[in-house]
């Protein structure tokens, strides 16, 4: 009897932050589009299933990360810190870790990165701006400030080597929306996995940052330099509308927790301790 293989896309796709929330939703989803698919992160990830590799390793493990890229084609990279906290270990995972990420992709020849960045690279701008991708930084805290390092980086490494990089600076990205700012951060998981499947096989991408964001009203980013990569998101937060019926337009209180897109991150900062 003779058995067909279906022929994938990649050989090898490599998640890094295979173990958190975004991690789990993606580790089946992105099956089809590799042979194998790499799966890392510092957590315990449980038995490798079929087609799949598990290599637990620090981020900020020089070594450990260039083996982490051996035979890679792909790099989704989620691993890090992913809120607020001290400044030692933000570098040691967002800053040092990215680096490490960068190094080993140019010295193992990959050619396209896709950074999970986030809103928070920008949370200092008011909920009554409308911004877009090339509208400058405004970092609402150490871990904005990391992301807002590997936007930069990985600008770097496709200016100077022509590795192309998808920055997603993500939204809310969770099952449903569970405060008043998420109805307008929201970003589905269903829209999340289409912007990562185009970001991955748009034939050039550069280096474009593009805003992970479903199409809910009133929301504050504009992806139009982002256009390149033919994402549509399809879900919108208008269907968790009866979780906050008696809520009129966004904000409902006048603090900084709502003047500033980055919201309660606004509190969370070094000078709060
Ligand atoms: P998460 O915190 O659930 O997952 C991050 C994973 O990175 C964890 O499994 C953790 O063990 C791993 N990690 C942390 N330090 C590490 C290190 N030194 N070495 C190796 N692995 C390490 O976060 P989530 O929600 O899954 O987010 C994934 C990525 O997307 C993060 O980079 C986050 O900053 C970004 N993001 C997520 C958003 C969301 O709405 N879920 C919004 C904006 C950005
Ligand atoms: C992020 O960057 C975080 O990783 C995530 O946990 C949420 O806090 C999200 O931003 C948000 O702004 O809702």
């Amino acid at each position: 009897m003779t058995t067909t293989s279906i022929e994938k896309p990649f050989n090898r796709i490599l998640l890094t932050g295979a173990a958190g929330g975004l991690g789990k939703v993606l580790r089946e989803r992105i099956k089809a589009w590799a042979n194998i698919v790499r799966l890392s992160d510092i957590a315990d990830l449980g038995a490798a299933g079929v087609g799949e590799e598990i290599v637990q390793c620090d981020l900020a493990d020089k070594a450990a990360v260039l083996a982490l890229m051996e035979g890679v084609d792909v790099v989704l990279h989620f691993g890090g810190i992913s809120t607020e906290a001290n400044f030692e270990a933000i570098m040691h995972a967002n800053i040092q870790g990215t680096y490490n990420i960068y190094e080993a992709v140019h010295k193992h020849h990959v050619k396209r990165v896709i950074f999970a960045s986030s809103n928070h690279a920008v949370g200092y701008y008011r909920t009554t701006d409308y911004i877009d991708a090339d509208m400058p930084t405004r970092p609402d805290g150490m871990y904005g400030i990391s992301k807002c390092f590997g936007e930069s980086l990985s600008r770097y490494y496709y200016d100077r080597f022509g590795i192309e990089t998808v920055c997603i600076r993500i939204g809310s990205s969770f099952p449903v929306p569970t405060t008043r700012r998420m109805m307008v951060t929201y970003f589905s998981y269903d829209d999340l996995f289409e912007l990562l499947r185009c970001s991955v096989f748009a034939p050039r991408v550069g280096h474009t940052i593009s805003f992970g964001v479903s199409d809910n009203p009133g929301k504050w980013w504009d992806n139009k330099k982002a256009a390149h990569l033919g994402f549509q998101a399809k879900d919108s937060s208008t269907a968790f509308t009866h979780l906050f019926p008696d809520s009129s337009a966004y904000p409902e209180k006048d603090d900084i927790t709502t003047i500033y897109q980055g919201g309660g991150f606004l509190l969370t900062g070094p000078q709060y301790k």
